[in-house]
């Protein structure tokens, strides 16, 4: 470790920050702004982990062993700078450093952009992903797209969801290294041609997938690993024919048409849209990342046969699922290889996570589409399912069927293990939407419940808790998450209680002042109620603002009640396309906007939909919440990870038997965990009850009241599609749910008026939930499907 001091003449961070403002960036510090001190600051800590970085890529080589490649079409990072310094243990420093001119270091922090290159879940937990094989030394590599545009931003335009372009990379930007060495050429269409006994695939149209390295520390700099992003751009740069002709828009067509392909990350979480579009960004990225890994192999071994030995890639979702056959393309076509040897061998490297068992969400692509983008793919897919067929004649499943390429079906076939995320995703995972491709390869299917970085989610986003803990049980807690079991015992201690209480209060404070300053007040005593994710009928928004509505007119009915203060926060984006999404924002909005006004209610009763979420956002709501609604119709959510974080912070969640609930109550225990609701079963037999909402309805006159306000008026518009969706099939059994959810929402007030009782709940929250560290997960991947060992430096 002895060159591994930073390479500038100054030697402590604060001479670094000094050097990179005037010599990076020119500036000298009275004319400096919040940008170019906040790009300093990256730049002298992005300094910092260039060595471990080098050493950690000198470690992988030496010792020879398994590097994971992890594919994903999003990774949805958020801010950088913040993760950094924390894990490089410098935050003390900097604080200090900007507190000595007048500045929050918090405040420089805050000036970076998101980097939001994923929609939700899965785009997180891939951003979690990378910062835990980094802490717990994991060889790896994170393979996706640089998108010019992240998600969309969101605004309300009286109540209604606009969406405005997200241009994070026109902002100062201090992570990236450019390669333009590791450039591929990725081709589509064409024809496939037979030369002698090979196969030639002619692609018609090619472009250039240019690599962009990020570096991800771990905890206390152990380890770091890269994210490679790829960007594309043309063969040719410039027509200059046609500019010469008189055609200036025609001369740079071929450098839109290339360059459009990572221009934007599709707003669609859960289906896909542009199909043409979306498919040449999977095949892109999938491509230039097997061509990439193929020639690291190649110049460390000469035996393809090694190749799951030394390789192990993850196929995050089916989005990069054309891996396989890519793979196979490879070995066949360009390597030599027979067919059935090049099957075994890509299986051997594959391994494929589901995310989603929401059927519009299993990906499909029209036979005509696959066979004009990727005609060579089709040929390939014909063989594999015919292998496949061959093998097991009697089977009932298809990888091709009714016109279209099935890439589920595909991926479970070419991955040597498929996982799900949560235990009961797991098991329904084996029950339905693979029950064949599970009775055919039994042990195949296995689960690995998600977790959550710690040093993000608990470390930077809650300094306050976290002191608290480290004076209490030191900071072992940070890598070894479930050590927070040590502070079990004091949540029987007063002193300690009354000082989680005081930090929670403070957060509270914290996201007031920032409301505030968004134009809405709300009262820091006031429970803090808080269901933010994106907006999907499955995730049933609706169900919590029908239940608003319901307490309001309760409280309207009777103000002088014993009411409990309260404020419901809201925060996701719906995807552009989905129209009933988009009437349950403008509902939410609707109902906050008449709420928030009335003097009767309006200091017991505040609705908040601060816009714009995103993973800062959440990093400021997440340690304020008090209660967390994880809501869904049980058997939709493959597991959700805002449960687990908010389950961490101390926020009792209010929730179904759905996705990784069920293993957080059986692990904080069912007596500190709001249960209500039908479970999967029960909602699969539900739905077979004639008339069910409209049952559900008559039931419950609140619900009924509740839904008529809406009908006549009182929220301005009248919501039509809601209410007729409610009372017609509603699906979700949003209504069949309402009634216990009301049940155990009384419940929980009761609990929190108990302060001393509650805090104490809530501090067994944060002592069992450790097992929620994504390091346990990322150590569950390497063991069960990677056989990958862990490194140092
Ligand atoms: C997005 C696009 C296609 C398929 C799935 C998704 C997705 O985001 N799924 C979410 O993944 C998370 C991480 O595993 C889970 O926690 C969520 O429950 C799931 O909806």
């Amino acid at each position: 470790m002895k060159d591994m001091t930073i390479p500038r003449p100054g030697d402590t961070l604060a001479d670094a920050i000094r050097q990179h403002l005037k010599f990076s960036l020119g500036k000298s510090s009275d004319v400096a702004t919040l940008t170019d001190w906040r790009m300093a600051l990256s730049l002298a800590v992005r300094d910092r982990i260039v060595d471990p970085w080098f050493a950690s890529t000198r470690a992988a080589y030496d010792k020879q062993g398994k590097r994971v490649y992890y594919l994903s079409m999003e990774f949805l990072i958020g801010r950088l700078l913040e993760d950094a310094t924390v894990n490089l243990g410098l935050m003390d420093e900097v604080t200090e450093f900007f507190q000595s001119r007048g500045l929050d270091a918090r405040k420089v922090m805050q000036d970076e952009p998101d980097a939001a290159l994923g929609n939700g879940g899965l785009g997180r937990l891939a951003a979690c992903f990378l910062e835990s094989m980094s802490t717990v030394g994991c060889p790896a590599y994170g393979y996706g797209i640089r998108y010019e545009h992240g998600l969309f931003r969101q605004s309300f335009d009286r109540g209604r969801q606009m969406e405005g372009p997200e241009d994070w990379l026109t902002e100062a930007h201090a992570w990236e290294y450019e390669r333009t060495e590791a450039q591929y050429r990725i081709g589509f269409g064409g024809q496939v041609k037979q030369l002698g006994d090979r196969t030639v695939w002619q692609p018609a149209e090619t472009v250039l997938a240019r690599a962009y390295d990020t570096p991800m520390i771990g905890w206390q700099g152990r380890w770091a690993n890269t994210l490679r992003l790829w960007s594309a751009r043309p063969e040719t740069v410039f027509d200059l024919g046609r500019f010469n002709a008189g055609d200036y828009y025609g001369a740079a067509e071929p450098e839109n048409l290339a360059r459009t392909i990572s221009r934007v990350l599709y707003p669609d979480d859960t289906t896909e849209d542009g199909k043409r579009l979306r498919l040449k960004q999977e095949f892109f990225f999938t491509a230039a990342s097997l061509r990439d890994i193929l020639r690291r192999f190649d110049s460390e071994y000469d035996d393809l046969k090694l190749l799951p030995e030394k390789v192990a890639i993850q196929l995050n979702d089916t989005h990069p699922a054309i891996a396989g056959p890519e793979l196979v393309r490879l070995l066949v076509d360009e390597k030599g290889m027979a067919f059935e040897d090049a099957v075994t061998v890509a299986q051997g490297c594959l391994g494929y996570t589901n995310h989603t068992l929401l059927p519009e969400a299993l990906e499909r692509w029209s036979v005509k589409l696959m066979t004009d983008l990727l005609p060579r793919h089709m040929q390939i897919i014909e063989m594999i399912d015919a292998m496949h067929k061959n093998a097991h004649p009697d089977r009932k499943v298809e990888m091709i069927g009714g016109g279209d390429v099935q890439m589920g079906p595909i991926a479970f076939f070419m991955a040597h293990k498929v996982n799900g995320v949560s235990a009961l995703h797991t098991e329904l995972m084996k029950e339905t939407v693979f029950a064949e491709l599970n009775r055919l390869h039994p042990n195949r299917i296995v689960n690995e419940t998600n977790g959550i970085t710690p040093r993000r989610w608990v470390l930077g986003a809650n300094p306050r808790l976290s002191r608290l803990v480290t004076d209490a049980i030191g900071d072992g807690w940070v890598d070894d998450l479930e050590r927070l079991q040590e502070i079990e015992p004091l949540a029987d201690d007063s002193s300690f209680r009354d000082a989680y209480d005081a930090a929670k209060r403070a957060n509270k404070a914290d996201l007031a002042a920032y409301l505030g300053q968004r134009g809405l007040s709300v009262d820091p005593d006031a429970m803090f109620d808080v269901q933010i994710k994106r907006i999907h009928e499955y995730k049933r928004q609706h169900l919590n603002i029908l239940q608003t509505i319901a307490l309001w007119q309760e409280m309207k009915d009777a103000p002088q009640g014993n009411w409990l203060p309260q404020v419901k926060i809201f925060a996701g984006k719906a995807a552009p396309g989905y129209v009933f999404a988009k009437e349950i924002i403008h509902l939410i909005n609707a109902v906050a906007e008449v709420i928030n006004a009335d003097p009767d209610t309006s200091h017991l009763l505040k609705v908040a939909y601060p816009a714009n979420y995103n993973v800062s956002l959440a990093e400021r709501l997440i340690p304020a919440a008090e209660v967390s609604q994880q809501i869904s119709t049980a058997g939709k959510e493959a597991s959700g990870t805002g449960n687990m974080k908010f389950a961490l912070n101390g926020a009792l969640t209010i929730g179904t038997l759905d996705g990784a609930n069920v293993e957080i109550r059986e692990l904080v225990g069912a007596e500190n965990f709001f249960l209500f609701g039908m479970t999967a079963p029960e909602v699969v037999a539900r739905r077979e009850v004639a008339e069910h909402a409209k049952k559900a309805i008559a039931a419950d006159p609140r619900l009924k009241r509740a839904m008529d306000a809406i009908e006549a008026g009182i929220f301005g518009e009248r919501f039509p599609s809601i209410i007729e969706n409610l009372m017609g099939h509603d699906y979700f059994c949003v209504t069949s749910d309402f009634s216990d959810y009301w049940r155990a929402s009384r419940e929980l007030e009761v609990a929190y008026r108990d302060r001393a009782e509650w805090t104490r709940m809530a501090i067994l929250n944060t002592a069992r939930s450790g097992w929620f560290s994504s390091d346990r997960t990322i150590r569950g991947y390497m063991a069960d499907i990677w056989g990958a060992e862990a490194l140092t430096i």
